[in-house]
């Protein structure tokens, strides 16, 4: 530890650090000091290829000069006003060029500063939608095991990971779940969505409205691709018999798309790629490509609506954060926007796609791999758990690309790759072959 502090002149010894395995990093500390394209620079002077986009976010690759120049030059003009009965320009502009993007009917944009305050900001205008509608008792939201809608209270409650819910409860009152949609039996080293498994969107209509009855039921939220859970990527005709069955019962659909939105899956949206409209999408991450925190809800026209009855003073919505729109995200996501549409990114993302699928799964075969999952530019390997130390033979494997000079994500026992979408194939060669050196030492 010493000689990283040294070196740096740091102390690491106050930074709570989240998610993370705090005395055995500061035993061992990976320290990154900068970032160009597709690489990061450690402190000890080393190129590490980026092969997560940090996390999940840097879309159009690091360092990108028009979206660094438009977040000076709007600090210089204007570093901050309020959102409340008040605004700025460039708020404006930013939700218009996210609706612009966003699916058909979709043109309204509420603005968070993150993920998870983006998924609280859906399951809260969803509640208020049909109280708004007097369906006021329209409030358990249903969520999915294994899905990740960030860390507050309204996330944790819908999401699905054990670990992130075992210690605070499920606070919500109201909240049900779906089981995932993975079957390694049925879907082992599919490629792209498995043809097998759209019958999982039948336990709506089978089981948890039977119980609760849809008139009690406010909204399903789903990420149409799992993320963080290990790249749970739907059967194919499963988010449409979804979309039909909250149809038919008046259920709002809310596609949580913080890692599937600004181009992963070589769509704008993940709603585009499948073809499917939500009522409600939340974004995070690549809006910004990462620079400046910001997410945000896109509404339907129909919830808009909904809420703009009544006397034209009334406030419609009491939810809202200091930084809703601030002006510096703000720029930076017109900028970003303006920047994938400019290199055409999302267009890059998935001609390359088909590369980045077939390399990924010529690590079948390797020491305890046990499946291969991917879509667009998000790819996952899923290894055996070593007997007792769940998890550990993945971090193992992330310590060694991250020596070698490659970024995964381990999560439990699977390594996500979503590089960002500027990726060449030689990196897609570089990481392949680094990650599967790495899988065969981790045996
Ligand atoms: N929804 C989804 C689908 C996410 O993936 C969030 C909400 C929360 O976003 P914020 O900005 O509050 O963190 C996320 C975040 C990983 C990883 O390793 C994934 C996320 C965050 C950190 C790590 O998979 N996703």
């Amino acid at each position: 530890m010493g000689n990283i502090e040294t070196t740096l002149g740091i102390d690491l010894s106050a930074f709570w650090m989240p998610f993370s395995a705090n005395r055995q990093f500061k035993h061992a500390p990976r320290l990154l000091v900068g970032a160009k394209d597709m690489h990061f620079t450690a402190h000890d002077g080393r190129k590490v290829l980026d092969g997560t986009a940090g996390l999940w976010c840097v879309n159009a690759g690091h360092g990108r000069e028009k979206i660094i120049s438009a977040a000076k030059a709007q600090l210089d003009v204007l570093d901050f006003a309020p959102t409340f009965q008040l605004g700025h320009p460039k708020a404006f502009e930013a939700a218009q060029k996210i609706a612009a993007l966003a699916p058909e009917g979709m043109d309204h944009v509420f603005f968070s500063n993150s993920g998870s305050e983006a998924v609280d900001s859906a399951l809260k205008i969803a509640l208020a939608y049909h109280r708004a509608r007097g369906e006021g008792q329209r409030t358990i939201l249903v969520g999915r095991e294994r899905g990740y809608h960030g860390t507050g209270f309204g996330g944790i409650s819908v999401g699905g990971m054990t670990n992130n819910r075992k210690t605070f409860g499920n606070l919500l009152p109201r909240v049900d779940h779906l089981r995932h949609t993975w079957d390694i039996e049925h879907q082992a080293y599919s490629r792209g969505q498995p043809e097998w498994g759209a019958h999982f969107a039948d336990e709506l209509e089978q089981r948890i409205i039977p119980l609760h009855d849809a008139s009690n039921i406010a909204a399903v939220i789903v990420e149409p691709v799992a993320g963080s859970t290990g790249g749970l990527v739907p059967p194919k005709g499963y988010l449409e018999r979804l979309r039909a069955i909250c149809d038919k019962y008046g259920i709002l659909l809310i596609f949580d798309e913080v890692i599937t939105g600004f181009g992963r899956l070589g769509k704008p949206f993940g709603a585009d790629f499948f073809g499917v409209t939500p009522d409600l999408m939340s974004f995070a991450k690549g809006v910004t490509n990462g620079t400046i925190p910001m997410g945000g809800v896109v509404a339907s026209n129909k919830v808009y609506d909904a809420f703009m009855q009544g006397p034209e003073g009334a406030i419609e919505l009491f939810h809202g954060y200091t930084y809703s729109g601030h002006p510096v995200a703000a720029a930076a996501a017109v900028a970003t926007i303006d920047l994938y549409r400019e290199e055409g990114l999302f267009e890059r993302a998935a001609a390359i796609a088909p590369y980045f699928e077939q390399a990924l799964h010529s690590l079948k075969g390797l020491p305890n791999v046990i499946d291969i999952r991917n879509l667009g530019l998000i790819g996952v390997i899923e290894v055996a758990p070593r007997p007792g130390a769940v998890g550990a033979r993945a971090f193992d494997v992330f310590t060694d690309c991250y020596a070698n000079g490659l970024l995964v994500r381990p999560a439990g026992d699977t390594l996500a790759m979503s590089p960002p979408l500027i990726v060449e194939k030689s990196h897609i060669d570089e990481m392949v072959g680094k990650l599967g050196a790495a899988l065969k030492r981790a045996a």
